[in-house]
């Protein structure tokens, strides 16, 4: 095992910025699949919807005409179910120390701003859940609606397909799917960012994913290189560099062991509890929201039927009215 960390260490150390360059392995350890690890992957678990070939579940000509294999896959992700893992306060703890210059992600989870990583450090290459719109007239739903639908379940199915209010066609979350275009916001950034690069670390992805794939081969030879991942990949092993660090593990016991070297153990423990109780507190404002508002229902409802009830008695005497006279 190649675990070289001291040049990633020393670099951080003397106050070089990092650009990461992320996948789905940094959220296994919260629970979710990657999409290539033989038997617990995704790609290894998709026989139930019966796929032309794996990747169809994220293919947009496959949606148009069967988008219920991704809504169940979506209902699975669905963010707002996982927590960040280690790796992510790891990213969140250079952006407090300055030393986080970009994160570019493949991940549609959104657990970097989960984790607290501010929206303008981020470029979610692939896209995310964050934004809904239809694949036809491509007006926006809002996430509310398109959960509101999700959970309207007819007979035979396990999750309702949102369609669009306007026109009807499927809408789907603005995760980029095979046969699409990337978000513009990643070339604008790629752009500026390119030739700035001074660290790149490369974390939890198979590199298999184009034109995301090819991004730690246009960093500078300037720049360090790291990966971090459970196998060699990508250019890492296609045109090794000289100076390329290559640390072939776990991503959160690399994080681990790089926050120890560095001496920061306590404040990464800070973030993350820090990330459990604003959770905690969110989850009870949410339930106080709910309260409120069963609260505010059962409120209407008496008073419509305290208002039928006035009705039928106003009836009543009008009728009783009417006999006497
Ligand atoms: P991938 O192709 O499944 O590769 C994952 C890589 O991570 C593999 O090389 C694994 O060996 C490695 N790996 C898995 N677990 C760990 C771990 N704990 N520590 C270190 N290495 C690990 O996934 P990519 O991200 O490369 O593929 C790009 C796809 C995946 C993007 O389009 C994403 O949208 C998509 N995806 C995202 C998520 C998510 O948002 N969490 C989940 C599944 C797939």
């Amino acid at each position: 095992m190649d675990k070289n960390l001291k040049p990633l260490v020393s670099a951080i150390q003397s106050g070089k910025k990092i650009t990461f360059f992320l996948g789905a392995g940094i959220s296994t350890s919260a629970g979710i699949p990657d999409f290539r690890t033989p038997g617990t992957g995704l790609y290894s678990n998709l026989a139930k919807f019966n796929l032309p070939f794996p990747e169809a579940v994220f293919d947009i000509d496959y949606f148009r005409e069967h988008p219920t294999a991704f809504y169940i896959l979506a209902d699975e992700l669905y963010p707002g179910k996982f927590k960040p893992t280690l790796f992510h306060f790891f990213v969140k703890l250079l952006e407090n120390k300055n030393l986080l210059h970009r994160v570019y992600t493949q991940n549609i989870d959104t657990l970097e701003r989960i984790a607290g990583v501010n929206d303008n450090l981020i470029v979610e290459v692939h896209g995310s859940f964050a934004k809904n719109h239809c694949i036809d007239c491509e007006k926006e739903m809002s996430t509310s609606e398109l959960k509101a639908q999700m959970k309207k379940v007819s007979e035979n199915e396990k999750v309702g397909i949102p369609k669009c209010l306007h026109c009807k066609g499927y809408v789907k979350p603005d995760i980029t799917f095979f046969g699409e275009g990337l978000p513009q916001r990643f070339f604008e950034l790629w752009e500026e960012d390119s030739d700035d690069v001074e660290v790149a670390v490369v974390a939890g992805t198979s590199l298999s994913v184009y034109p995301f794939a090819s991004l730690p081969a246009e960093v500078s030879k300037k720049a360090l290189r790291v990966l971090i991942n459970q196998e060699s990949v990508g250019d890492f092993k296609a045109s090794r560099r000289k100076t390329d660090v290559l640390a072939l593990d776990d991503c959160d016991t690399i994080a681990k062991e790089i926050v120890k070297l560095l001496g920061w153990e306590s404040e990464l423990e800070e973030l993350s509890i820090k990330a459990e109780e604003k959770e905690e507190d969110e989850k009870e404002e949410e339930k106080e929201e709910e309260v409120k508002e069963k609260e505010a229902k059962e409120e209407d409802e008496k008073y419509d039927s305290g208002t039928k009830q006035k009705e039928s008695t106003d009836d009543l005497s009008k009728d009783i009215s009417k006999l006497t006279i």
